[in-house]
């Protein structure tokens, strides 16, 4: 019996395309926004999800841009500003959230805009949310969703903020490379389901660390939140090489940890990933290129793309991993335990 959940992930091709054509006939906004964040430093911020993927979308556009980018929690926006702004200079915003109506980020955006006369861009699944109403400018993903959980909604955002980015820096070959990767998302899913399915039903492993560096570091936040809404597993998420500062004590046989492995750092992270096989841990490695990489499972995304235009690639795997693991476990994905689809505060 199928899920939303399940149907969701599997959805994604479909809302990558839809959310890519729709960013594209839509070029007046784009310029506009561009416009106004013209040599400005950016804030990207959300809540839960919305957050990583402002941590992974902060750290592309550094990347694609060459203009640096920050994450920050949408409840620092407005609970901590002295400890995020400089008091010289006006950021711009971009506030992301899949509902558009999560009162920290409604409240961050009205900070933003209304306390620190900041540009403000919505970044949403939702047109007609109060975040939309609350910012300057909006972009839409293609991908609404009626699950608990975030998981289409989270790569198309990420999608249309690396479109954003590579028209900010008039990035052509960028752009031709994210339209192709609705293409590549349907074989991958198809190639890599019941594989995921396999190693989610594993009762030896009990502990799940996911690990990236630079833009993967948000992704691997997210793999970790994943597994542990949908299925209530231990998990943990941290920059691949800082496991090593401490948390690698943790490492026993129960563990699986999955490297989210990134062309700029490759021959590092492997390192680590040798270092906890040799401590007992079961080892994935999720990238391009893995013939001969020394990892007990391995899912080649067989993308030839560089790693920005690569990034949403990577979540259809954890994602499934997640959700099978859920269902291995007798737990229903769609209603997560202790959650509610939109955080709303008094
Ligand atoms: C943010 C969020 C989700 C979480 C749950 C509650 O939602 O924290 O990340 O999975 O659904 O809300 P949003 O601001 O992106 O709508």
């Amino acid at each position: 019996m199928t899920t939303i959940t399940e149907t969701e992930i599997k959805e994604q091709p479909q809302a990558w395309a839809k959310t890519f054509d729709r960013f594209r006939s839509n070029g007046e906004n784009v310029r506009a926004t561009l416009e106004a964040f013209a040599d400005k430093r950016l804030v990207f911020t959300g809540c839960g999800t919305s957050y990583y993927l402002a941590l992974s979308a902060a750290s592309a556009w550094t990347g694609i841009t060459g203009r640096a980018g920050r994450a920050v929690t949408a409840s620092d926006v407005f609970l901590h500003p002295s400890s995020l702004f400089s008091r010289t200079g006006k950021p711009a915003g971009i506030v992301i959230s899949r509902s558009g109506e999560t009162t920290e980020a409604v409240r961050a955006a009205e900070f933003l805009g209304e306390k620190m006369d900041a540009e403000t861009l919505a970044v949403t699944c939702r047109p007609d949310s109060q975040l939309a109403g609350a910012c300057r400018r909006k972009l839409v993903a293609e991908a609404p969703e009626k699950s608990v959980v975030m998981t289409k909604s989270f790569t198309s955002m990420l999608l249309l903020l690396e479109c954003l980015a590579a028209s900010e820096s008039s990035n052509n070959e960028l752009l031709e490379e994210l339209a192709t990767l609705s293409t590549r998302c349907q074989e991958l899913i198809s190639r890599v389901d019941d594989r995921a399915r396999e190693i989610a039903q594993l009762d030896a492993l009990d502990h799940f660390v996911f690990l990236g560096q630079g833009p993967f570091y948000g992704l691997a936040c997210e793999s970790m939140l994943k597994m542990k809404e949908m299925s209530l597993s231990t998990s943990e998420a941290f920059h691949s090489l800082e496991f090593r500062h401490g948390p690698i004590s943790t490492v026993t046989d129960e563990s699986l940890v999955v490297l989210l492995l990134s062309d700029t750092a490759r021959e590092q992270e492997l390192r680590v990933l040798q270092d906890v096989q040799r401590l007992g841990a079961t080892t994935m490695a999720i990238g391009n290129d893995l013939q001969g990489v020394n990892a007990d499972f391995t899912f080649e995304l067989q993308s030839g793309l560089p790693d920005v235009a690569r990034l949403p690639l990577y979540m259809p795997v954890t994602q499934l991993l997640a959700y099978h693991r859920a269902r291995h476990k007798g737990i229903d994905p769609d209603s997560p335990k202790n959650l509610t689809r939109v955080v709303v505060l008094e």
